[in-house]
């Protein structure tokens, strides 16, 4: 822990959607949260009104809501009105294909304007939107696909060869493919375009009931299939208050935030908090690369900023004279989620932006931010901050009759929040019981470890799972060990993360061959390469492993734990119940 506190100015403070953290706390009432939306009669709501429409009833339709800028550099301009009359054609447009309210409609695509209309008319239909990654291979998007049962995909024709064709007679409720680069003519996908172009301006947005499901998000677990985390309407409270005290977003704010769609970052603060709370918002269709994010971040006098640690550690190895030589007065808030951020990078980035990145810490799961550092609030560098007023957070141990809170500052635990929020998930789809387990005497268990110091701060430990978090995203060790094993030569597999002083954890395979194949370089690639084809680069193993044996326990499960312990060089714990383990 770096002793080092971040003070925050006066002149700051006063001029921060939160001045006073205590007293918001003590105040804070979710109805009041409520309040601060424009609802439906009879307590109904739809989050793209929220997000998109209100603000043409409050005169403010002409505003720029979304500033695209493609991979070529050149920008274009979307308002509030702009979007309402665009996701108003995507929802008559999936009205006149007969899709119903409740349908899921799916997307593969890169951070692309069709996206974030789609998003919009997808809500506005009543249906529920599930973003995937344009990074993932066809495994991922294939289980994705049928667990949640996807009933439209929107996609490009390049991703929907490459990585949907050959299942696409396998889903038998997926109704439509639409192509946004479609010419119409390719056998049974449609071209969007064409449709958008042909569909009515305007749409009567249906009316959702708060419990009503409006989102999916799949997140991995240490074993078995993705979990769909299902999100509804009323999330919505959530992402707008939490984009306003949590990110400090105002109007008048040019907001950037660099996460994709496909994480539950790019919708819940790159769709849905950004737009409820009116700011014009950037979006850029690259990947990440350290001139351009400077450049965009001076000429678009960005003033508000979210980004990951993977993303904050590459600029922080590319100097803080880059920064120097940029105007970037316009900045005043900078946000990270999604790792831990190392006390030094805050620290960097206070001497070199002169304010500190704020770390907060949520899930999937959780829909929206829960523990952060406040624009008003000190920062201890290394630390994820302070609970969001309206969240009880804790940390607990298990106990005879489920589980305790440790009281004790600087005890480790597991992170628990009481459960009851907005934008809390309302389940993992078709798995109650997994779903079930996730609580306990009231509490919501999050599965990471954490500590609370004697100021109420609260600091990341590490995860109790084995799931692995790499560039800011969740890969379950068991989606690539089961592509490994599709693979001819592999006999059994293990995935572990190893620490990397970049992307925070690199993806590693361990491999028992098949009798008859030899362990060799070209071997080794052979199965990188399909790991890449199946998977996609974003989650396939950067490194593998030959082992004649993996650890098992006696009731024949590979002992993960014990792989990553011998790799790093760690004590191995407790191996009462390893049985074979032949190296
Ligand atoms: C939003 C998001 C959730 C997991 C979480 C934890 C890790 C997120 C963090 C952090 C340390 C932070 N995590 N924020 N770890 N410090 N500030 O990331 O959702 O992809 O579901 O991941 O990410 O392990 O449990 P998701």
């Amino acid at each position: 822990m770096i002793n080092k506190i971040i003070h925050k100015q006066l002149n700051v403070i006063r001029q921060t959607n939160m001045p006073d953290y205590d007293r918001e706390v003590a105040g804070f009432s979710w109805d009041a949260a409520r309040a601060l939306l424009g609802w439906f009669p009879d307590g109904k709501l739809n989050i793209a009104y929220e997000a998109i429409d209100r603000h043409l009833q409050n005169g403010n339709g002409g505003n720029v809501a979304l500033r695209w800028i493609a991979k070529d550099g050149s920008r274009k301009d979307f308002t509030y009105r702009d979007l309402s009359e665009m996701s108003n054609r995507f929802a008559n447009l999936l009205r006149s294909l007969g899709i119903k309210k409740g349908d899921r409609i799916y997307s593969l695509l890169g951070r692309v304007p069709e996206l974030y209309t789609a998003a919009l008319g997808t809500l506005k239909a009543g249906c529920v939107f599930c973003p995937m990654f344009s990074a993932f291979g066809p495994e991922p998007i294939k289980s994705r696909m049928e667990i949640g049962g996807a009933n439209v995909l929107i996609t490009t024709r390049k991703l929907y060869k490459r990585n949907v064709e050959a299942f696409r007679n396998d889903l038998p409720e997926l109704k439509e493919i639409l192509i946004i680069d479609g010419d119409g003519s390719d056998g049974g996908l449609r071209n969007l375009t064409a449709l958008m172009a042909a569909a009515e301006e305007d749409f009567r947005i249906e009316a959702m009931a708060p419990e009503d499901t409006a989102l999916l998000h799949f997140t991995s677990g240490t074993t078995g299939k993705p979990k769909g985390a299902v999100h509804v309407h009323e999330a919505v409270v959530a992402h707008h208050i939490t984009g306003r005290i949590a990110l400090d977003l105002r109007p008048d704010d040019i907001y950037w935030c660099t996460a994709d769609p496909g994480w539950i970052t790019g919708t819940s603060y790159g769709i849905i908090a950004p737009f409820t709370n009116g700011v014009t918002m950037i979006v850029d269709e690259a990947e990440f690369d350290v001139n351009r994010w400077y450049q965009i971040l001076a000429e678009e006098r960005v003033t508000v900023w979210y980004t990951a640690p993977t993303a904050i550690r590459m600029l922080m190895k590319a100097g803080s004279d880059l920064v120097k030589s940029r105007d970037l007065s316009h900045l005043r808030f900078m946000a990270s989620v999604g790792e831990p951020l190392n006390p030094e990078a805050v620290i960097w980035s206070a001497d070199t932006f002169g304010m500190p990145f704020h770390d907060n810490w949520w899930q999937t799961e959780t829909g929206g931010i829960m523990i952060a550092n406040y624009a008003s609030v000190d920062v201890k560098p290394g630390s994820m901050g302070k609970p969001l007023p309206g969240i009880r957070a804790a940390i607990v141990e298990k106990s005879d009759n489920g589980v305790r809170e440790i009281t004790k500052p600087l005890g480790i635990g597991e992170l628990a929040l009481q459960a009851g929020w907005p934008s809390m998930m309302r389940g993992y789809l078709h798995e109650d019981e997994r779903y079930r387990k996730c609580f306990s005497n009231g509490w919501y268990l999050s599965g990471d470890l954490a500590m609370r110091d004697s100021d109420g701060y609260f600091w990341f430990v590490g995860r109790s799972d084995d799931v692995i978090k790499s560039a800011g995203h969740l890969i379950g060790p068991f989606e690539v060990e089961s592509a490994l094993m599709e693979h001819a030569a592999v006999a059994e597999v293990a995935v572990i993360g190893i620490p990397d002083e970049t992307a925070g954890e690199i993806v590693k395979a361990f491999v028992a061959l098949k009798p008859g194949y030899v362990p060799g370089e070209d071997l080794r690639l052979d199965l990188i390469g399909h790991a890449r084809k199946r998977l996609g680069p974003a989650v396939a193993p950067k490194d593998i492993a030959f082992r004649k044996n993996l650890p098992k326990t006696r009731s024949g499960k590979i002992m993960r734990r014990l792989l990553k312990a011998r790799e790093l060089g760690l004590p191995e714990g407790d191996i009462s119940t390893l049985e074979s383990d032949e190296q």
